[in-house]
């Protein structure tokens, strides 16, 4: 069974309610810039204690070899894995692959991201992100639930885990992509669940239909 991971671009009072409200229907928590902007690190400590699950900090780290080890080694000391940007190349990628590896947490990185923007600049390279992502051997790829057949060839292309936003709020449809996913997929969901007015029965529906 895929997994459900719940994206959280909330702020701290509000992410800590849905956790409540969802932790026994989902599997994983992606934690946003905006709740540790308005927060700090520590958030993740705190969901933690109320639902202790995968927690991954979506970060889109996109810099520099060292500066992209020094965003890592600190993320790192409280997520379970960070997000990086591809785009920047394999060194950039690697720098927080190794930090990510020494500390036996996961690299999970962006090929095609899931709004329309993407077909500009992203998507014309995403096929060598996810040969690099395979290259590198790293835990997982991000892909675009909006998009089903390019979902399934960056899957196919990266041999890796897959992430895939873009159901519900951003228009994507869990039954067009379902089949493409395997038991060590996620599935990343946010609006459609914590801006609900039943945040449990929601995540229980997409659990259920998982
Ligand atoms: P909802 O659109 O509210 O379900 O949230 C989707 C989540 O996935 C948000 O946290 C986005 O920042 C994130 N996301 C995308 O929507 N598209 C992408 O291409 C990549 C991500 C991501 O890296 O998580």
């Amino acid at each position: 069974m895929p997994k459900l991971m719940l994206a959280l671009d909330l702020d701290k009072d509000k992410a800590l309610k849905v956790v409540e409200e969802v932790k026994n229907y989902i599997d994983a928590i992606k934690v946003g810039y905006s709740l540790v902007l308005s927060s700090s690190l520590d958030i993740v400590k705190e969901i933690k204690k109320i639902a202790n699950k995968e927690t991954i900090l979506d970060f889109k780290v996109a810099d520099i070899p060292v500066t992209n080890e020094k965003i890592a080694k600190i993320s790192l000391k409280y997520g379970d894995g960070i997000i990086v940007h591809g785009f920047v190349g394999k060194d950039s990628v690697k720098a927080v692959k190794d930090v990510a590896k020494s500390l036996n947490k996961k690299t999970i990185m962006v090929t095609e991201m899931s709004h329309p923007g993407a077909l500009e600049f992203i998507q014309p390279i995403a096929n060598k992100l996810a040969e690099m992502a395979k290259e590198l051997n790293l835990d997982g790829i991000v892909a675009p639930s909006t998009r089903p057949e390019r979902l399934r060839e960056l899957k196919q292309i990266s041999g890796l885990p897959i992430y895939t936003p873009g159901v519900g709020a951003q228009g994507g449809k869990l039954e067009e992509i379902i089949n493409i996913l395997d038991d060590e997929d996620y599935l990343i969901v946010g609006r459609s669940i914590y801006l609900s007015d039943n945040p449990k029965e929601m995540a229980k529906y997409y659990k259920e239909l998982l």
